[in-house]
């Protein structure tokens, strides 16, 4: 653990992975300590009775929340893609933010399409029809790209990880329970992955009680 922290981070989501996940994965890769807030699917009053109490004009899950330990003051962070920059700013990852801000908006359009079929999918009525629709015409031809593009890069903005990596990764072990197949003919998406998997602090995440191993990737109603 690094040296001690000043402020306690708390992130609130609800009990599956989905937006949460790649945040989790980012505090674990900066040895941050965390605690989480869950919010069961099967008591959305817990959620709604804060977000109603809450002043933050934007709230939603996820969020984070900063608590600092000098001064005992609050304050709280909303929407994904924010809090991870809010956090590579604010405890030590600056690098995860690289120096292109270009290549980082692109990147993170990339990604956000992966996870926009992916979702389309996983809450359609019909998956064959889905499969078809966002699987195959949609999500196959980024994959495509991604693979081509990773044979020569290690990560998303090259040789040094960023915060987008854990929403990627996330989004390619969602297509390894949805359909493992489909991923799996994408060789360096697959070493991406393992790559993921191999850094000491995730390692040591996955095999940790802090990772929910039994949440499912999304929320009611999905299956998946
Ligand atoms: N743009 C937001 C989307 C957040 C969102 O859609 N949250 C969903 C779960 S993934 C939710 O249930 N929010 C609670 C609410 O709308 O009350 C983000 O990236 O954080």
């Amino acid at each position: 653990m690094q040296q001690q922290q000043q402020s306690k981070i708390k992130l609130g989501y609800w009990d599956v992975r989905g937006r949460g996940e790649p945040i989790r994965l980012l505090l674990n890769y900066l040895k941050l300590e965390y605690e989480d807030e869950i919010y069961p699917l099967s008591d959305r009053e817990k959620w709604f009775n804060f977000k109603r109490n809450s002043q933050e004009l934007f709230i939603n899950l996820p969020y984070v929340q900063i608590e600092s330990k000098e001064t005992q003051s609050q304050s709280i962070y909303v929407e994904s893609d924010s809090i991870s920059i809010f956090i590579c700013q604010n405890f030590g990852g600056e690098q995860l933010l690289g120096k292109d801000l270009v290549l980082l908006s692109k990147m993170r359009g990339v990604t956000e399409d992966v996870k926009l079929y992916l979702s389309r999918y996983a809450y359609h009525n019909d998956f064959a029809e889905a499969d078809q629709l966002f699987l195959q015409k949609r999500l196959q031809p980024i994959l495509l790209r991604l693979n081509t593009y990773l044979q020569n890069y290690k990560y998303l903005l090259g040789s040094n990880i960023s915060y987008l990596d854990f929403v990627l990764y996330e989004s390619l072990k969602t297509l390894e329970k949805i359909k493992k197949e489909y991923l799996q003919s994408h060789t360096y998406l697959v070493q991406y992955i393992k790559n993921i998997e191999n850094i000491p602090q995730i390692k040591a995440y996955l095999s940790s009680e802090r990772f929910h191993k039994d949440f499912l990737f999304y929320g009611d109603p999905s299956p998946i």
